[in-house]
């Protein structure tokens, strides 16, 4: 059931990030009823917002112990829809139904923290906000409740794309972090009174569930386990789908390898175009110039900020999700103007270390592939060495390699993907398909790099990377047939290197 907001109250303590949801609230036509500190922010952002005491008819009072705790406003919020009886008495006592709730409460644990004084730390217990939330929360089949300001740009979200209407998925999915905060917030206290000994504290990274459109295609249903909120902060666009997920699971792997400014371009969990340099702006045009027709509805990561530039440029092009540890204001603008295009802001956010899949009639789990081999692993097995260049061209191709779906081979040149060849049922077809990618692109691989996730059991790959123009090759080893792959160098005037760590990934 979509319910559409029409009224609002607002409290909260501290007023930043606001600003943004009272407009979209005022661009929706919502009345929006508030208490004093905040309705004075509203009314100075230039929108109208009506005083909680002219709903309740009566003052704030006790120096505002008491201000929002009246029937007037909590029976808005706690009413029923569907009950007749519920909806009479709204009726007969002229009491608005309240459909958002957005409370920020005093900060009890901070002011604890501070080592302030007994009464002030008391004055700090909120009994209103946390009426507020418990009430809301309790009636979320009609009511969204907003209880922490890390849920505002998930708010902001759904009034820009949703029109002010929301979904009770939605909404329960708000109650379930609503209770998780009063709950904490009443532990904070309880361990304030009970210093010896204190209760664990659970912080919101409780784990959700959400159910997608659907699954990988639309005939199968979706649910993700998880708490996207705390890994991302949405900034625009839909709802992230069942594929989105899996590349944006990708996205995030591939681009924690690199330090250095850098984009990868994904699709169905490949990167078709990854470039490290100095300026955010020009890894991009060069991730792009990669391959830029399978760039067209990708999956973007940056691991550094996106500035308007860099904002302009990935613009021209038709992409699904964009994702960065941070965009600039300007950036958020320009990225903003397309409804549907995700942009999604990082948070440090740890993750598991294990992976696990359904197989069979049972599951299979292992330890994440969390290793990756520096210029310490990398030896030389071939008369030439690699110069400088083709050792850190190697190590950037490594990185890709390791990211990439078996058989795999990739192309480098001056930390630039050049071509790649994915998924293929035997190497050297990778090899061709990442030859026949590179020569489409206008790439020139006199002097590029090769790396390949697993060794050669031939030395026919060799061989063809050699008339393509590769210089240096990296590859495990391991093969019993290692020796001709590296007489196939020798005899073609090729540096190979090898690093006893396989990347296989299917
Ligand atoms: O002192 S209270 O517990 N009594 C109340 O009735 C009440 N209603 C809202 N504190 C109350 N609040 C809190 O006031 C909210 O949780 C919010 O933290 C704060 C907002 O006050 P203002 O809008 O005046 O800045």
């Amino acid at each position: 059931q979509s319910v559409q907001i029409k009224n609002a109250l607002i409290s909260v303590y501290y007023k930043d990030n606001l600003e943004p949801i009272i407009h979209e609230l005022n661009r929706l036509g919502v009345n929006i009823y508030s208490t004093g500190g905040t309705e004075t922010f509203i009314r100075n952002l230039g929108v109208n917002v009506i005083p909680v005491e002219d709903l309740t008819s009566y003052p704030s009072i006790l120096g505002g112990r008491v201000k929002t705790l009246h029937p007037k406003v909590f029976g808005g919020i706690l009413a029923r829809r569907s009950f007749g009886g519920d909806k009479q008495q709204l009726e007969q006592y002229e009491i608005p139904e309240i459909d958002l709730v957005i409370v920020d409460l005093y900060p009890f644990e901070e002011t604890v923290q501070s080592g302030a004084g007994a009464e002030d730390v008391i004055e700090k217990i909120d009994i209103g906000g946390i009426s507020l939330i418990r009430a809301a929360a309790k009636n979320f089949k009609d009511v969204v409740i907003v209880a922490s300001k890390d849920d505002y740009a998930g708010l902001e979200n759904i009034l820009k794309t949703q029109d002010g209407a929301t979904t009770i998925d939605q909404r329960r999915s708000f109650a379930q972090k609503a209770f998780n905060i009063s709950s904490n917030y009443d532990t904070h206290i309880f361990n304030y009174f009970n210093e010896a000994e204190p209760l664990p504290v659970f912080k919101q990274s409780i784990q959700t569930s959400q159910v997608l459109r659907y699954g990988e295609n639309p005939h199968q249903k979706g649910t993700f386990y998880g708490n996207l909120d705390a890994m991302f902060n949405k900034l625009n666009g839909k709802e992230l789908s069942y594929n989105n997920l899996v590349d944006v699971d990708a996205a995030v792997a591939i681009i924690d390898e690199f330090t250095e400014p850098t984009i990868a371009i994904l699709k169905h969990t490949n990167a078709c175009g990854v470039a490290s340099r100095s300026f955010i702006k020009e890894a991009w045009i060069d991730a792009l110039a990669c391959d830029p027709v399978s760039a067209f509805g990708g999956v973007i990561i940056a691991n550094a900020e996106i500035d308007a530039e860099t904002a302009t440029e990935i613009d021209k092009i038709f992409y699904e999700v964009l994702i960065a540890p941070a965009f600039t204001d300007e950036a958020v603008q320009i990225l903003s103007g397309k409804k549907n295009r995700i942009l999604l802001v990082r948070q440090p956010v740890e993750l598991p270390v294990k992976h696990f899949k359904t197989l069979l009639n049972g599951v299979i789990e292992q330890d994440k592939d969390a290793v990756i081999e520096g210029p310490a692993q990398m030896t030389t097995v071939t008369e030439k060495a690699p110069t400088e260049a083709e050792l850190k061209d190697l190590f950037f191709a490594n990185k890709i390699v390791k990211h990439t779906k078996s058989n795999t081979i990739v192309f480098a040149k001056n930390n630039q993907l050049m071509a790649s060849g994915v998924g293929q049922t035997s190497r050297v077809d990778a090899l061709k398909q990442a030859i026949i990618k590179a020569q489409s692109f206008g790439f020139d691989l006199n002097g590029a790099v090769m790396a390949s996730d697993a060794f050669f059991p031939f030395p026919d790959c060799a061989e063809l990377a050699a008339e393509a123009g590769i210089t240096a090759i990296l590859q495990p080893g391991g093969s019993i047939n290692d020796k001709l792959s590296v007489a196939m160098c020798n005899e073609k005037g090729l540096a190979m290197v090898t690093t006893g760590v396989r990347h296989f990934k299917h």
